[in-house]
């Protein structure tokens, strides 16, 4: 079992394994354009060189904003290989927010293919032009210590926090997690998730420590893609997504790894009737990703605890620490560490959870409770009591200010069937069964599309929305 690298990983694997597949690109029926090892670290340098002579420095921040690519995987490649750190935006965020944070930052660089968009953003643009490199060989050795990457998460509040980890972070959160998931060197693992989110870049992160294969296609690819790999990452409405598609029949996809949000056991048993392995798992990007994992099965919580992470709970509160935990946030060229000032090295997640027979189940998050009628109400209480009516796929519970109550639920949900008023009888009538009437939910709204598109929901997004149809 490896314990560190001593060279950049895939010089390591150049040397373990020089001609095996790592990188496949496209639709493995029509001929994926595919580099092994040795061309993986052959295009990395030359990425490099690129960046180097366009004026990359150690310690810099370069901006990525675009949807997953090659050119986004060699860029965070060569990135991390000249000593700079690696920072991923949505491109789908609006210029005026992508402008705050990137100044927020103090960027230095940027690469967006988007040039209407690139060029109103802070920082010098980059081109990806391989006529352009400095031939001189670049002095920055392989440190598991230097900080990589910062990714963006948004709390409730302000500004996203832009977490920033080193890559003895990012490896320790892999090899945890592959000593519970079987992923061999001879697997391949589906770029599923963006590389401006944690779980995407997890899945670099454990492509690189297994030596295996990644595999990458553009985004109208992406369901039928995971027919032909064996590993993907997926939030649970992509598996659903999935699982209603036409490729659901025939797949050779072994294992998915499930996580940022609820994970429906309805979901999990239709998949693994599909044939699927399902790994049901609890991360967030301060702990580089999945803390807590299972194999799916009849309960809907979320495992134990990994290795290189520890867990416990402070009065129903989740609290974390380990080796996968990032070296803190990026604000003003600076790294200030994420603990509070009471001398303790646990992070508080503001998530609840309980444990049942050695099992962790996820609650909902402390900032997300109301009050309604003096009676605290935790959404996610509710969200998991309507995900088991077999109507339900999805749903988001939010309080609207009510006059004699303060503020009473609504549910805004996806449906297997059209969401008519037949629906919301049955909704309505169901929850009255099985709830407390402070927790029924007094309208049903449908989600609109837009919200599904990215990793997960945004509450406070959808808070917007709600408030424009009242
Ligand atoms: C949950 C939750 C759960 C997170 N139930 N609330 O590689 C992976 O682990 C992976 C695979 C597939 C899909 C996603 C992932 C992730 O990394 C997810 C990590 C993530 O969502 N990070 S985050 O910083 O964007 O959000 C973290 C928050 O998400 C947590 O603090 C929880 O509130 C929530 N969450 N897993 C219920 N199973």
């Amino acid at each position: 079992i490896k314990t560190a690298f001593q060279m950049w990983p895939w010089q390591y694997w150049a040397e373990q394994r020089p001609t095996e597949i790592a990188i496949a690109l496209g639709d493995a029926n029509a001929g994926a354009v595919t580099w092994n090892w040795i061309e993986v670290t052959a295009n990395i340098e030359t990425y490099a060189q690129q960046l180097v002579a366009q004026g990359v420095k150690r310690d810099q921040l370069v901006a990525v904003v675009a949807p997953n690519s090659i050119d986004v995987l060699w860029l965070l490649l060569a990135i991390i290989r000249v000593g700079a750190r690696y920072v991923g935006l949505n491109p789908k965020l609006p210029s005026k927010a992508l402008i705050e944070q990137l100044t927020a930052l103090g960027n230095n660089h940027i690469w967006c293919p988007d040039i209407s968009v690139a060029e109103q953003l802070p920082g010098h643009t980059l081109s990806l032009n391989p006529a352009v490199t400095s031939e001189r060989i670049i002095p920055v050795m392989w440190q598991e210590h230097r900080p990589v990457s910062l990714t963006l998460t948004s709390g409730s509040t302000g500004l996203p926090k832009a977490v920033v980890h080193h890559p003895q972070s990012h490896l320790a959160s892999a090899s945890g997690l592959l000593k519970q998931m079987t992923f061999t060197a001879d697997d391949s693992w589906l770029l599923s998730l963006p590389l401006f989110h944690i779980s995407g870049l997890a899945i670099v992160w454990r492509w690189l420590y297994r030596g295996a294969r990644i595999v990458l296609v553009e985004p109208a690819l992406q369901q039928q893609a995971l027919q032909w790999v064996s590993h993907a990452s997926l939030v649970p409405t992509q598996l659903q997504r999935f699982l209603d598609s036409e490729y659901a029949h025939q797949h050779q996809l072994q294992q998915v790894l499930l996580g940022g949000a609820t994970i429906p056991v309805s979901l999990t048993t239709a998949a693994e009737q599909a044939g699927i392995e399902c790994w049901s798992g609890y991360g967030m990007t301060e702990m580089a990703s999945t803390i807590t994992v299972k194999r799916a099965n009849s309960s809907a919580g979320v495992g134990t605890v990994l290795p290189n992470r520890e867990l416990i709970l402070r009065d129903g509160e989740i609290w974390v620490r380990g080796k996968v935990l990032c070296l803190g946030y990026y604000r003003n060229n600076t790294i200030f560490s994420l603990l509070g000032c009471d001398d303790d090295d646990w992070f508080a997640t503001k998530d609840l959870g309980e444990w049942h027979d050695d099992e962790l189940f996820i609650r909902g998050r402390a900032d997300n409770m109301f009050i309604s009628g003096g009676e605290n109400v935790q959404p996610e209480d509710i969200e998991q009591v309507l995900l088991q009516h077999a109507a339900v796929n999805q749903v988001i519970v939010l309080p609207i200010d009510d006059h004699d109550f303060g503020a009473r639920p609504v549910a805004i949900v996806t449906t297997a069937q059209p969401l008519d008023s037949y629906l919301v009888d049955q909704l309505v009538t169901y929850m009255s069964q099985n709830v407390a009437p402070h927790k029924r939910p007094i309208r049903y709204f449908s989600l609109p599309e837009c919200f599904t598109q990215n990793v997960k929901v945004s509450r406070s997004d959808l808070a917007k929305w709600l408030a424009s149809q009242a």
